[in-house]
């Protein structure tokens, strides 16, 4: 699971939607990544990125873990319909799950952006440092691609003023 958040405090976004992944029903998260900041891909106009990684174990199938997932992402506030590439208060993002390959209207796995993208890859690699991923390439040699991501710190939380 991908989260990232880029609106109305997007630390504690992500903070808040972890808490929330830990209540879903039949799921249990395992691991959960630091938290990283980034610029945003797509539209240069917005505001820095939170993104984060966990992993879930799950009895929900994919599509009713969509569900559950959407139903977070309204109740911190997503607005739907907006820009593609905009900003969001929160995007929780199915990375894989299993091996599965599916190509649904709803939902593509493995993620289309998963091999390209810097933020997924540095959480991911926290949570599975040893995750060979579908395409057979690990997430090691993948993130070698980009130049190393920030983490957020306990001075971003508590800025000592
Ligand atoms: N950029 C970053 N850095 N992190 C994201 O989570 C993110 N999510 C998005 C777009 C707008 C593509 N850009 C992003 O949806």
């Amino acid at each position: 699971m991908g989260l990232g958040s880029n609106l109305d405090n997007p630390i504690e976004q992500v903070k808040q939607a972890l808490q929330s992944l830990k209540l879903l029903p039949n799921t249990h998260l395992k691991t959960q990544s630091a938290l990283y900041r980034s610029r945003p891909l797509g539209q240069q106009n917005q505001p820095d990125y939170i993104n984060a990684v966990a992993m879930l174990v799950t009895k929900l199938s994919p599509l009713v873990l969509l569900d559950n997932l959407q139903a977070i992402e309204n109740q911190q506030g997503r607005v739907r319909g907006a820009e593609r590439w905009g900003p969001r208060t929160l995007d929780l993002d199915m990375l894989l799950y299993d091996n599965l390959e599916l190509q649904e209207a709803r939902l593509i796995l493995p993620h289309p952006g998963l091999y390209e993208r810097a933020f997924v890859l540095y959480p991911l690699y926290d949570c599975y440092p040893d995750l060979i991923l579908p395409n057979g390439e690990t997430v090691s040699a993948l993130m070698q691609c980009f130049d190393g991501l920030d983490k957020v710190t306990d001075n971003d939380i508590n800025p000592i003023t």
